[in-house]
């Protein structure tokens, strides 16, 4: 069975999404950010050394990053689902925005949150980062459109990627500018697999209020 090391209140929500919409049986091994820090415990470096999470156990193999464990999920569990097919111009779609998510989107994000910690020394840089923020939902709420999901319309890995820059940028107030953003982080969270997942590891800080 696939082992979840999963992070309280952290991008690896996610992926016990995914596991939850195919009804692939899975476990998850709890960790605690600390109280302090946010970080996540040591222990979870014995499983991988950066120590982060997502990271999967799949008899026997050591999965890391999110991108690359959706993907895995969705070829060796998925049966064909939540995936479009291979030499398909929407599979290259779907791989572009699996990674989109981590590679591109996150980066500004995260610059905000670690350079809050300088305060006003973090003046100069705060223009560039919001202005990167708000290309980059632009972009993905450009590509959305009126649709519910970003592949054909129909769900796939990337709007699992996705869906926790659509939360992120929600709770961040983006949705006033993004109402499709707004609507689609709350289109996943609605979602019966997502509220189980959800049920699982409550309280998870990134639901959006009802
Ligand atoms: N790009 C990685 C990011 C992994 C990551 O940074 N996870 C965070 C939680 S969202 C983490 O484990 N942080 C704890 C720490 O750095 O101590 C992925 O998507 O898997």
């Amino acid at each position: 069975m696939i082992i979840v090391h999963h992070l309280n209140n952290s991008r690896s929500q996610r992926i016990l999404w995914l596991l939850e919409e195919l009804g692939t049986p899975y476990e998850i091994k709890h960790y605690t950010r600390d109280a302090t820090t946010n970080l996540a415990p040591p222990e979870l470096k014995a499983i991988h050394p950066l120590g982060k999470s997502p990271v999967i156990e799949d008899a026997g193999t050591i999965v890391f990053e999110s991108g690359a464990i959706t993907d895995w999920i969705l070829r060796h569990h998925g049966h064909g689902r939540l995936i479009p097919q291979q030499g398909t111009a929407a599979h290259e779609d779907y791989l572009m925005w699996l990674h989109f998510a981590e590679g591109s989107a996150m980066t500004p994000f995260l610059l905000a949150l670690y350079t809050a910690r300088l305060g006003e020394a973090a003046a100069p840089l705060a223009p560039r980062i919001q202005e990167q923020i708000g290309a980059h939902v632009a972009y993905f709420s450009q590509r959305l459109g009126e649709n519910d999901w970003l592949i054909e319309n129909r769900l796939t890995g990337a709007d699992i990627m996705m869906s926790f820059i659509a939360e992120i940028a929600t709770l961040q107030g983006l949705g006033a500018h993004f109402p499709n953003i707004a609507a689609y982080a709350r289109r996943v969270q609605a979602r019966p697999a997502w509220r189980t997942a959800a049920s699982k590891t409550e309280p998870y800080s990134f639901r959006l209020p009802d």
